[in-house]
């Protein structure tokens, strides 16, 4: 009786000291200030992203180079028609994040991402036949933008917590990189990239975030963000203001680890001002063909591991697939994204 009593005791020690962490204690990945730290912890993080489009949509329907060729040139007279078809671009992000908690309602995060973005496009004549002349590839990459934020503690029982954010974020990246750029001319030019290309904006903004999480049992939750990022500071052209709400659901399979779904709807604004020396004969150069709804689905994967000494791994994979896009104007086909995440506490 005695023994069993020390094994019951020890045994509960054990799974409370294991019940600390578990992979179902942070969000989906791609789920930004979702978690709290207890006072005095630290977090360092890194995540690598990949984003592919596809193809062009006209408010929202894909269309054809075809059709692309067809439409008028907004910013020019010369050529009438629209004369570059984007075809294929890929984002590519590294974001490395810090957090720490001064206290136990209050966790303090650092974050800044890398960026790059590669774009093919398809050059045809202006006039007359509109065959196409050749194709090229645009590139540019950079330090994109570093912020600091505070996540607090708004209520929290036992299964249930809600959080507050508010984050301020610089976009630091170039805003007027140049490349090569096969004209409908048939040159090669070096011109200033789209808007779509360049890596910042320069702009001050800020985010205001809520966050739910409720535990429905112990194998499975649900949680909720809503988060708006408004431009408080900015240069002659910016990127527009979003709003983004997120809902997911994990569901732990063991400890050390969680499925999840999740459903994200995003709306961006259409980009403000306009730089003098973007006029090219294609879409990216205007800056009303930026901006509108996306709503994608995710699933993803959180695994605890030891691989290094201390607290355990944590590793986050997401797949991104878009279900409805309804963006403004004439822009490119979202693809798939891919977000994978490294974090260790200390
Ligand atoms: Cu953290």
């Amino acid at each position: 009786m005695r023994r069993s009593l020390v094994y019951l005791i020890l045994g509960f020690s054990v799974s409370t000291c294991f019940a600390n962490s578990s992979a179902i204690d942070h969000a989906p990945i791609g789920v930004m200030g979702d978690h709290f730290h207890k006072s005095g912890e630290f977090m360092l993080s890194i995540r690598y992203g990949h984003m592919s489009m596809k193809g062009n949509r006209l408010n929202g329907i894909a269309i054809s180079d075809e059709d692309v060729k067809a439409l008028p040139n907004p910013l020019s007279a010369i050529p009438p028609k629209l004369s570059i078809v984007p075809q294929k671009m890929t984002m590519t992000m590294a974001m490395i994040g810090g957090m720490y908690a001064p206290s136990d309602s209050v966790t303090l995060m650092l974050m800044s991402m890398f960026m790059s973005k590669d774009m093919d496009l398809n050059t045809y004549q202006p006039m007359m036949s509109r065959a196409l002349i050749g194709s090229f590839s645009t590139s540019s990459s950079d330090i994109s933008n570093v912020s600091l934020g505070a996540l607090f503690k708004i209520y929290e029982s036992h299964s249930n917590r809600w959080h507050g954010e508010i984050t301020v974020d610089k976009s630091v990246g170039g805003i007027d990189k140049p490349d090569k750029v096969l004209t409908p001319m048939n040159m090669h030019i070096e011109m200033i990239l789209p808007y779509g290309m360049q890596i910042g904006d320069k702009a001050t903004r800020i985010t205001g975030a809520i966050t739910n999480v409720r535990h429905i049992n112990n194998n499975w939750l649900v949680g909720g963000q809503a988060k708006a990022k408004h431009v408080i500071e900015h240069e002659a052209w910016y990127f527009g203001n979003t709003i983004e709400i997120n809902s997911w659901v994990q569901h732990q399979l063991k400890r050390t680890l969680s499925v999840s779904a999740r459903i994200n709807f995003k709306y961006e604004d259409k980009i403000s001002g306009r730089h003098s020396m973007i006029t090219g004969p294609v879409q990216t150069a205007n800056p009303e063909n930026y901006g509108g709804k996306q709503i994608d689905v995710t699933l993803g994967v959180n695994v605890l591991a030891q691989i290094f000494s201390g607290e355990e791994d944590r590793i986050g994979l997401e797949l991104v697939f878009p279900i409805e896009q309804d963006k403004y104007n004439l822009q490119m086909d979202s693809d798939y994204e891919l977000i994978l995440g490294y974090q260790k506490s200390f």
